[in-house]
This record gives structure tokens, C-alpha cells and sequence, in this order.
């Protein structure tokens, strides 16, 4: 089926187009002339998620979806969670974002560095709202490792791969066991069952 991703996160884009597989088309909003940015002024993970995916239903009519994720650190009380895209900087600076977290985390030495990536999907599918959560849990790394994936990916060390942190996994294994994974897996067998 073809659907649009309300997303302009590229290392989102390419995870979806692998988790969801053959059986879906999917489009970005630049796809089909949507190119402005989406303001994201709610203040939950739902809220932002709905937004996203509203807008581009609202504009387009089409079924379409949105993900919006957070990393959770229990030290830092849930931050950056909902502000986890600007966390450190108003533009989207992934190296920027993973200092200032290093940084804040420095602060707390002996408190533990559990945290997790939480993903709130929203489905817009003929006109109505559904919803998918993941979750992928873990502890903040002290130092940078890997180079795949993308955002906090190299701080991440999942409870999974122990030895790893989630950019020195391939996107097979990461698309396994993630929260992005979890959500739209989820949702691909919602659709299958009611498309
Ligand atoms: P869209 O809103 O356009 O989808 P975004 O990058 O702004 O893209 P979010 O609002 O969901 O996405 O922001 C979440 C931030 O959290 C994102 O910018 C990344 O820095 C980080 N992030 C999201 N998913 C991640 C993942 O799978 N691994 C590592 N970091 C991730």
C-alpha cells in the first residue's frame, strides 16, 4: 500500500522503508512538495506525533503516519525526552545534542545511566487516528562508538547487545529490537488486519 512517512528525518526514512518492507510504498512530505518544517509544540511524544501526522492528512488527504521519539535518561528526571531533537541547539545538531548530554550526565557521577528511546506513532488511515508505541531500554555510554545510525545512536548502549552501543550495529539488528521496530511492526499488522 502507499503511504506517506510525515517525517524529514532521512535515518528515520530509510529504517521505516526497511521495517515495513515490499508490501508498502512509502513517501516523504518533499515527495509530494511538502517541504516546510513542522512546528512541534506539543509537549508530549502523542501530542507531537499527532501534530505531524495531521498536517500532512490535513494537506493531502492521504493515509500517512508520523513517529515521534524521545530518549528518556532517568538521571537527567525523563530529559531530553520530548526535546530530544533540540536539546542542545534549536537546529537539529545530533553531535551538539550528545555533548550537552555527556555533559549533563558528568554532573551526576554514581547515579545509574539507564535510559530509553520511546517512539509514539500515529496512524492517519482513512481520516482516523490509530497509535503504535516501542520502547528500546539501555544505559548512556561515557564515550561515542559506531558510526552507523544516526541522532544518539552512538551514546546508546542497549540492553540487548551489551558490548555495543546501537551505531555499532548494522540496521538489520538495530530495526530488530528498536523502539521505531516495535512501533511500526506493530502498526504494519494493524494494517494488514484492517486495510
Ligand atoms: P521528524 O520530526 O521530521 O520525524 P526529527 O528528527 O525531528 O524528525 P523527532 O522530533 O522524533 O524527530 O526527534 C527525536 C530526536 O531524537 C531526533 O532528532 C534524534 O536526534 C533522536 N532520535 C530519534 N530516533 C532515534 C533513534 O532511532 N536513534 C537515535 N536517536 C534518535
Amino acid at each position: 500500500m502507499k503511504i506517506i512517512f510525515a517525517t524529514g528525518n532521512k535515518g528515520k526514512l530509510r529504517e521505516a522503508a526497511e521495517i515495513l518492507g515490499e508490501g508498502f510504498t512509502l513517501m516523504c512530505p518533499a515527495d509530494i512538495g511538502i517541504t516546510e518544517d513542522i512546528e512541534e509544540t506539543g509537549e508530549t511524544l502523542e501530542e507531537n506525533s499527532v501534530i505531524k501526522a495531521d498536517y500532512i492528512h490535513d494537506r493531502t488527504g492521504m493515509d500517512c503516519f508520523a513517529d515521534d521519539t524521545g530518549l528518556e535518561v532517568d538521571a537527567l528526571g525523563g530529559a531530553p525526552g520530548v526535546h530530544s531533537a533540540r536539546y542542545a541547539t534549536e537546529g537539529h545538531d545530533f553531535d551538539a545534542n550528545i555533548d550537552k548530554l555527556l555533559a549533563e550526565l558528568e554532573k551526576c557521577p554514581g547515579e545509574p545511566r539507564t535510559a530509553r528511546f520511546r517512539s509514539v506513532v500515529t496512524l492517519v488511515f482513512k481520516g482516523e487516528r490509530h497509535f503504535f508505541e516501542g520502547t528500546l531500554e539501555g544505559v548512556i555510554a561515557p564515550a561515542r562508538r559506531g558510526g552507523n545510525g544516526f541522532g544518539y545512536d552512538p551514546v546508546f548502549i542497549p540492553d540487548e547487545f551489551p558490548e555495543n552501543t546501537v551505531a555499532e550495529l548494522d540496521d538489520e539488528t538495530k530495526n530488530a529490537i528498536s523502539h521505531r521496530g516495535k512501533a511500526l511492526r506493530a502498526m504494519a499488522e494493524w494494517l494488514r488486519e484492517n486495510a
